[in-house]
């Protein structure tokens, strides 16, 4: 199917309640949503890059930049006939990786709904439901952060991870674990807040049971991590540090994690993040999908690539009412029991844009034809 016109729309929408990491807090969504429309069928994604760069190093900004400048002028016109070397169209292009994932990840979709399936199917997920978990912020007391998990934990979420930081960390967790118990599966992420020299503190976590704690030190220290893995009992699991299947190598032959959380967008796109998926179970690695405050259309995005048989671990992709009071897609993303997220079965990602929310929160829009 021929790529006949592609439109790029940045949408700007409040979250209900800031979301705070050790890295910076954010009030609202400012995302990048990519449509590729073929033969009457349009295919979505969208990108996760934040308006600033303190997850990494892509924004809203520069996104939009690669894709106008390099991956659309790539894609339009183009015969899209097989969805596993679409990222092949973009070799040429290093790094980028949530811009690439964008523009890949709409074209799965779209290639899907061509041949009927559901997205799921298309990439070979074997689930029909995905247990899922809440990614709780930090908070100005810890009192906050124990009504959130006690929140969340009635809902029926079945992971609750909180953020932690130097100085938010061990009362925090001893708090949790005070007042829910030794039963709550519970984990940490530091978003990279903590260097070697903090290894005691890092230490006392042991003493916690945790499932996991996620990137404590940089994004860039699979040696450090290896270090430290050694020196703890918790599981490391790494997200910013894993872009690539060679990361996961090098991962494994140091020693760096017992546990990968992947995220499309940080590795650039479906086909790697399969890539990644297969090549973990094969080390018998875990993995669970993150998050990364997304619209409707990305958590159908997530929903599908979790439905793969090693996320054996409930990620972060929650309901959408976890994060906003109004989204872009039809019907809403939520429960079909507490916590867990149907499969869609429907063709491509399973949820409709609905137009009207659509329009309410884009701040501009851009549309590019095939000459
Ligand atoms: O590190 O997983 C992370 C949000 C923004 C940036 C980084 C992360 C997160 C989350 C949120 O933990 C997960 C979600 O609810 O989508
Ligand atoms: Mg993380």
């Amino acid at each position: 199917m021929n790529i006949d016109r592609i439109e790029l729309r940045r949408l700007q929408v409040p979250l209900k309640a800031p979301f705070e990491t050790s890295f910076g807090r954010l009030i609202s969504r400012d995302c990048i949503l990519v449509a590729v429309f073929s033969e009457g069928l349009a295919g979505y994604a969208e990108a996760v890059a934040f308006h600033q760069p303190f997850y990494n190093e892509e924004t809203t900004g520069t996104v939009w930049h690669m894709l106008e400048d390099f991956l659309i002028p790539q894609a339009l016109g183009r015969d899209l006939t097989d969805p596993w070397k679409v990222s092949d169209w973009f070799a040429g292009v290093r790094r980028n990786f949530m811009a690439i994932s964008s523009m890949e990840s709409a074209l799965w979709d779209l290639y899907s709904k061509a041949m009927g399936v559901s997205l799921s199917s298309a990439l070979g997920g074997t689930r029909t439901e995905i247990a899922v978990g809440v990614s709780i912020g930090i908070e100005s007391s810890i009192d906050q952060v124990l009504d959130n998990v006690g929140h969340f934990r009635e809902q029926g979420y079945q992971k609750i991870k909180v953020k932690i930081k130097p100085g938010f960390d061990i009362a925090l967790i001893a708090a949790i674990r005070d007042k829910f118990g030794d039963g709550l599966a519970l984990m940490a992420d530091a978003n990279s807040a903590y260097t070697l020299a903090d290894l005691p503190v890092l230490r006392e976590l042991d003493a916690f049971g945790l499932m996991m704690i996620e990137q404590p030190l940089a994004a860039d220290d699979l040696i450090d991590h290896a270090r430290l893995q050694r020196e703890i009992a918790t599981p490391i699991c790494l997200d910013e540090s894993i872009h690539s299947s060679e990361d996961v190598r090098k991962a494994v032959e140091l020693g760096s994690c017992k546990i990968i959380n992947i995220k499309i967008g940080r590795v650039g796109g479906l086909a790697k993040a399969r890539a990644i998926h297969d090549l973990c179970a094969k080390h018998t690695l875990p993995v669970w999908c993150g998050g990364m405050l997304e619209l409707g259309v990305g958590r159908a995005h997530n929903i599908a690539l979790a439905s793969l048989p090693n996320f054996s671990i409930a990620g972060d992709t929650s309901a959408s009412n976890r994060s906003f009071a109004e989204d872009i897609v039809t019907p809403a993303v939520d429960f079909c029991r507490p916590g867990f997220l149907a499969v869609p079965t429907g063709p491509g990602i399973g949820y409709e844009i609905e137009p009207r929310a659509l329009e309410k929160f884009t701040e501009t829009k851009m549309t590019f034809a095939a000459r």
